[in-house]
């Protein structure tokens, strides 16, 4: 009996430290462009096409702050691709620059 006490604590131990391997998450990356999108036919456009884009899984559109928010499999695509994607369409694309903000996270 005492010996299974001391086990129990062991044992607990195990359980708290093996977890937290085996996270294997597709990488998905979330870039903001500024576009020169200005109506609701650009916005349109956008979500017409750039979702379609290889590795794109979200695709979020802000007209007022003409902002082209995108989140993509960093294994399929590239912030590059996603640009010149944005800008075949018509529009320029550029990428939003992290604010001072960002920075202060770290
Ligand atoms: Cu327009």
């Amino acid at each position: 009996m005492k010996f299974l006490k001391l086990l129990l604590p062991l044992f607990l131990l195990f359980a708290i430290v093996t977890p937290s391997q085996a996270k294997k998450a597709k990488k998905v990356k979330t870039v903001t462009y500024v576009c020169s999108i200005d109506c609701d036919h650009c916005k349109k456009t956008i979500l017409k096409n750039i979702p379609y884009e290889k590795g794109v899984k979200n695709v979020e559109v802000d007209l007022a702050t003409k902002e082209v928010k995108v989140s993509f499999r960093v294994d399929k695509t590239d912030d590059k691709k996603i640009e010149d994607a944005i800008e075949k369409l018509g529009y320029t694309a550029e990428v939003k620059k992290a604010c001072c903000a960002e920075k202060h996270k770290k």
